[in-house]
């Protein structure tokens, strides 16, 4: 019988640390199993996060670099620049690239480094215990903010995708989820579309993944992705927000 799923070598043989039903494991074995696709591994080399996100260079096999808060961008470019063959990606939750380190992923998507950034949006800070981040909910409660995000207090959730996709220099800027098996593979296409522009010597790439956070939004796994699917795509739109060829194609 042919075998169809198997775990990718880019993938340790380990069990994962995140909690049930967290999709920073699924994102994960996405990077993964391109790596192994596009025969990436041997000169890839993924830029870490502080946060749950982190928890990745334990399960990828492949090299990987602990940037301290924010600094994951900033570590990549000089990587890219002193070892350009590389293939480079960051990985960062939305504390850590929206919050701590909103200069370092703006200037580096304005100065077009040659690397990819996958962000996983949960619209909270995971690992620290559920705090506010700049992408929580107006109304979502969290433990800073347990009346629910005030505007008057806190402003507005921001928008990665829209705010990146005002500047010149990134070629690729785009929003999926991982609330659903068919938008998981949409996120793979995305995530892949942005590789290959690298490859190809194009710019600098942002992939956001909308994903959940059922321990601190205090949901099981299964409501937690209907929770994306109702509060979080309708504030975040899903789509493409800058491609190469300069179309847009949202709500997809
Ligand atoms: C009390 C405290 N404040 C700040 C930090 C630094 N810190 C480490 S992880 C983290 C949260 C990261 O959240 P996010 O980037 O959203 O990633 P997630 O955990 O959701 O993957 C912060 C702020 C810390 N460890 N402890
Ligand atoms: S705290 Fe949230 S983001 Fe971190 S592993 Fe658990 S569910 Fe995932």
């Amino acid at each position: 019988m042919e075998k169809t799923y198997q775990r990718p070598v880019s993938l340790y043989k380990s069990s994962s640390g995140y909690c049930p039903g967290c999709m920073h494991g699924v994102a994960q074995r996405l990077i993964a199993e391109l790596l192994d696709e596009m025969s990436l591994r041997e000169r890839a080399v993924g830029i870490m996060p502080v946060g749950c996100a982190t928890l990745a260079y334990t399960y990828l096999n492949f090299d990987t670099i602990h940037a301290a808060h924010g600094r994951a961008p900033a570590v990549a470019t000089g990587y890219k620049r002193s070892r350009p063959d590389s293939f480079v990606f960051t990985y960062q939750g939305d504390g850590d690239l929206a919050a701590i380190g909103l200069a370092e992923i703006i200037h580096a998507a304005n100065r077009g480094e040659k690397f990819s950034a996958v962000f996983i949006n949960n619209s909270i800070y995971g690992m620290t215990g559920g705090q506010m981040a700049p992408t929580t909910l107006v109304g979502q409660k969290s433990t800073t903010a347990q009346g629910g995000r005030q505007v008057e207090m806190s402003g507005y959730p921001i928008r990665m995708c829209e705010l990146l996709s005002t500047l010149k220099a990134p070629v690729y800027v785009a929003r999926f989820a991982l609330n659903t098996p068919a938008n998981i593979l949409k996120a793979k296409k995305g995530i892949k579309k942005a590789f290959t522009l690298q490859l190809e010597n194009k710019g600098f790439a942002f992939v956001e993944l909308l994903s959940n956070c059922p321990t601190n939004w205090g949901l099981s796994p299964e409501e937690s992705l209907n929770w994306i699917s109702e509060n979080m795509i309708p504030y975040y739109p899903l789509g493409e927000y800058k491609t190469p060829e300069g179309s847009e194609s949202r709500g997809n």
